[in-house]
């Protein structure tokens, strides 16, 4: 009988809150390495957030809001330079420890990989971003967890794209019937659900609250833990009160049923 195999996890939202004080702090210090003082304010980057990938959302930024800035090299080697930079601000940003996964996040990982379910990455974001901030994590060894991690400028077109969920399945050697998917964002959600993967659960992160998530079967508040109760915005827990492998069982077999994948 078809059974939950593995679960694919988003990273930027749903791993680590990392957006507002991780990725957006990093581009305002390479944008001040370089000499610029363009300021990513919270809002504005919340709008930005809409361009999934930092380089892609360099440039998008230079077109909406600085059509008259000329770059001091050809465009691509400048975005591609400034993101270099960018990146290391983040992997450095992350050593000090001070985003943390969200409440959770250990739990379910760690239950996870007892019951031998496996583990996967579908990520928008650099791969060297995604090893630091599991390297941060209060688990020695958590990024060796993860089977496959699918990072990046990989495939090439980002999430809402399906291309790096398809990745992840393909690495994994499974079908979407046989994986669960974990997401913040209505990009993760639209680029999962194109991939064949309908088993979405979707924590709200604090960027994407209010986003249109239709399609995912079931939306939370967050993961939540036995003490810090999860709150069902859309589709329902199956009785529990945070999401455990019971609740990702009961959501892969509800999207798919029992016989699916066999
Ligand atoms: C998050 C993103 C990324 C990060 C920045 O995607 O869109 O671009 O904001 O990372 P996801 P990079 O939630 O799918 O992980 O600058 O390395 O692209
Ligand atoms: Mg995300």
């Amino acid at each position: 009988m078809a059974d939950l195999e593995a679960i694919i996890f988003d990273v930027d939202g749903t791993l680590a809150d990392t957006e507002r004080d991780g990725h957006r702090r990093a581009f305002n210090a390479a944008f001040a390495d370089v000499g610029l003082d363009w300021d990513w304010t919270v809002e504005r980057y919340g709008r930005l957030l809409g361009v999934t990938g930092g380089k892609e959302r360099i440039r998008a930024y230079l077109r909406a809001e600085r059509p008259e800035f000329e770059p001091p090299q050809p465009l691509d080697a400048f975005v591609k330079e400034l993101h270099r930079r960018k990146t290391e601000h983040y992997v450095a940003m992350m050593r000090t420890g001070n985003i943390p996964l969200r409440a959770g996040v250990l739990r379910l990982l760690r239950e996870a990989r007892a019951a031998g379910v496996r583990l996967a990455i579908a990520t928008t974001t650099t791969p060297e971003n995604v090893s630091a901030l599991l390297a941060s994590a209060p688990e020695p060894g958590l990024l060796g967890w993860f089977e496959v991690i699918a990072a990046g400028d990989v495939v090439a077109r980002k999430k809402p794209a399906p291309d790096i969920f398809e990745l992840a399945l393909r690495d994994l050697g499974l079908p979407p019937s046989a994986c669960v998917v974990i997401e913040d964002s209505d990009n993760g959600v639209r680029s999962a659900l194109a991939a064949g993967l309908k088993a979405v659960l979707v924590t709200v992160s604090s960027y994407t609250v209010g986003q249109d998530f239709t399609g995912a079967p079931l939306v939370v508040d967050r993961l939540g833990e036995p003490d810090a109760p999860a709150t069902a915005v859309a589709g329902d827990l199956a009785g529990a009160s945070y999401v455990d492998l019971h609740v990702l069982r009961a959501l892969r077999e509800r999207t798919f049923g029992t016989a699916a994948g066999d």
